[in-house]
């Protein structure tokens, strides 16, 4: 497994490149121009930035999270071919400058959801958590009205600077089934992949997070089955998955180690990270080691070594400790603390396969 590590970007990200180089075996950084809005195509000068700032500390820069899709190409509106002829100009800038994953979701309206992002745990450290009843006792649209009565109450995504956008984005989904949504990603993928293949780019589909509907928006990447359904849509080695274990580890009926095993060769990228569920259906991101969440983050390695793994591989949020000052999940202490148990399950595991103690 290749180690990366995911950066926002300078003035973005509280964790230098610096810091960055110092922890063990990583090599590289998972990055994005952040300031780009989704759909527009990435300007080679701001990309050729990146990669001067990555070369000084003698990172490279092959994976990128996230190239995101505009909502009219999920939505399937005729402005879509706009958008994805942007989307196949910036594959190919990105292939010029060295890319090889593209990581990228398919979620409506919003990426992952929480609603606290600094829940205390026992030891004092905080993490991101997500409260199920929550989630699915609120009525998108009387939220939004609260929110803009009172913008202290808010949840990530939801700013009060976004309102007006996601009052017109619950009515624009609220015909669309999942099953158009199936039909918008084929449409997507069938147009990009190509220009993937030819340009060496894997193209790599995050799940969603949490994998299950929210707010009435449909959302389809969310267990074994979806993948597979996914991964037939165009049936090739550039058209995979970022496997992450958190997003997928939030319903237990995902197998996180199974999925692994069965899709191997589909995924050029793993996140891996473990969350600790509820029965209520509550989950809260705990550190890295098995014991301490619901993930088998152990037996998640062991797949990924005993699958002859060599795509790239990111510690995904961590816990809020030491003090720490840092953007939600992101911050240095945790996550590098998570690449260490990462290493040290690999290389327990290469070590005792070299001396046939496997
Ligand atoms: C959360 C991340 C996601 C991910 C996107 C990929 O921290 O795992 O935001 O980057 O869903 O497009």
């Amino acid at each position: 497994m290749k180690m990366v590590f995911r950066w926002f970007g300078e003035g973005n990200d509280s964790v230098s490149l610096n810091y960055i180089r110092q922890i063990p075996g990583v090599e590289g950084i998972v990055w994005a121009l952040h300031d780009i809005p989704a759909g527009e195509e990435w300007p080679m000068e701001k990309i050729l930035e990146v990669k001067k700032q990555a070369d000084v500390y003698g990172l490279n820069i092959n994976v990128v999270e996230s190239v995101n899709v505009h909502e009219d190409i999920k939505l399937g509106l005729p402005t879509r071919d706009y958008y994805i002829e942007n989307y196949k100009r910036t594959i190919e800038k990105l292939a010029q400058v060295g890319v090889k994953v593209i990581c990228y979701n398919f979620m409506p309206v919003f990426d992952w959801v929480r609603t606290d992002l600094y829940k205390v745990l026992k030891d004092g450290s905080t993490a991101l958590f997500y409260e199920h009843e929550k989630v699915m006792n609120i009525n998108p649209l009387e939220l939004v009205k609260m929110i803009a009565d009172n913008p202290k109450f808010t949840m990530p995504g939801w700013e009060p600077e976004r309102l007006k956008e996601l009052t017109n984005l619950f009515e624009a989904y609220q015909n669309v089934t999942e099953e158009d949504l199936w039909e918008n990603l084929k449409y997507f993928l069938e147009n990009i992949i190509p220009v993937a293949e030819v340009n060496g780019i894997k193209m790599a589909i995050h799940p969603d997070d949490p994998p299950w509907s929210i707010f009435g928006l449909p959302r389809i990447i969310t267990s074994r089955e979806n993948i597979r359904r996914f991964l037939n849509l165009v049936d090739s080695q550039y058209n995979g998955i970022t496997l992450c274990s958190g997003s997928l580890g939030a319903n237990p009926k995902n197998n996180v180690p199974e999925i692994i095993r069965e899709f191997a060769d589909r995924i050029p990228f793993a996140h891996i990270r473990n969350v600790k569920v509820y029965e209520n259906g509550d989950f809260i991101e705990t550190s890295h080691r098995t014991c301490d969440g619901s993930v088998d983050i152990f037996e998640v390695v062991k797949a990924y070594y005993e699958c002859g793994f060599t795509g790239y591989v990111r510690p995904d949020h961590g816990r809020h400790i030491w003090d720490e000052q840092c953007r939600p999940g992101y911050g240095l202490y945790d996550r590098a603390l998570g690449i260490m148990y990462l290493w040290g399950i690999w290389d327990s595991l290469e070590r005792m396969s070299k001396e046939g103690r496997l």
